[in-house]
């Protein structure tokens, strides 16, 4: 209760948003919202500047966005910040990407700490480089004990290949007999995937007008609500997040009446 009123006396919001606000926490809002974060390079080359630039620019609107989630009561927060298919980009624009979590948490962890945020990655993290993944190690450690949003980074991620790791380690406890044949089923192999402990997506967020999933959550968003807009997301305001829930409220509220 206590964060609660902390959390609304942080809040700047307008008159017209809070109102918003107030009606979506009526009623049932989604555990789980993930978000393929379009539209950066983009946004930049319409203003003539280069690519970073938007990449910059989105990084800012992770912080706004991770600040109304949490004041929502959304539990995972789940951002595909950089996918494995990344990686084919020219190397300056991966080397400036991949300082990117170092400098949103050297700003912003203190915050997080405060806001009771919790950091989480999924992703090879392996292939990162070392300043990169120390950072987000740092950040996942000193997060591990809050109960607040989980703002979970799908770094370096890609869906197929998580699967096929998850069948490999299921084969091998199935050789090592820890695990038998019969057990297997769809709860089991869920907890074989980087999102083990994770609820799967109640609601998916795509801006930038692609209406694909591009090898991200395959497996958790099979009865996920999607919701694309043509938004690029530098452009991505609290108005547009409180849009897609409020129609993810209004479906929810069709369905149930069937
Ligand atoms: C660029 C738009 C925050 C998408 C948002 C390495 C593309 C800004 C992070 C971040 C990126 C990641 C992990 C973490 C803390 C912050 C981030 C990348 C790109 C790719 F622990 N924004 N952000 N990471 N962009």
């Amino acid at each position: 209760m206590l964060n609660k009123i902390k959390r609304w006396k942080n809040q700047n919001n307008s008159s017209e948003l809070r109102e918003r606000i107030s009606k979506i926490q009526e009623l049932k809002v989604p555990s789980h919202v993930a978000i393929i974060m379009d539209g950066n390079g983009r946004w930049a080359k319409k203003r003539a500047m280069p690519r970073i630039a938007g990449h910059h620019e989105g990084m800012k609107v992770v912080r706004k966005i991770t600040k109304l989630a949490n004041q929502l009561g959304i539990q995972t927060l789940t951002l595909y910040a950089f996918s494995t298919e990344n990686w084919k980009r020219p190397k300056m624009e991966v080397d400036y990407l991949m300082k990117l979590p170092e400098e949103f948490l050297g700003t912003f962890l203190p915050e997080l700490v405060e806001e009771n945020v919790r950091v989480a990655m999924i992703g090879e993290k392996d292939m990162l480089p070392p300043h990169t993944r120390r950072a987000v190690e740092k950040a996942i450690n000193d997060t591990k004990d809050n109960e607040g949003l989980i703002l979970n980074f799908a770094l370096n991620y890609g869906s197929r290949a998580e699967i096929i790791e998850g069948v490999k380690r299921v084969l091998n406890d199935c050789k090592s007999g820890i695990l038998d044949e019969n057990e297997i089923n769809e709860d089991l192999f869920s907890s074989y995937l980087m999102t083990k402990g994770l609820s799967d997506p109640d609601l998916l967020i795509r801006t930038s007008g692609e209406i694909r999933l591009s090898n991200f959550m395959l497996w958790q968003l099979a009865y996920t609500e999607f919701w694309f807009t043509d938004v690029l997301w530098p452009d991505f305001s609290e108005e547009h997040f409180v849009e897609a829930i409020e129609v993810f409220q209004n479906r929810q509220r069709r369905f149930g009446g069937v």
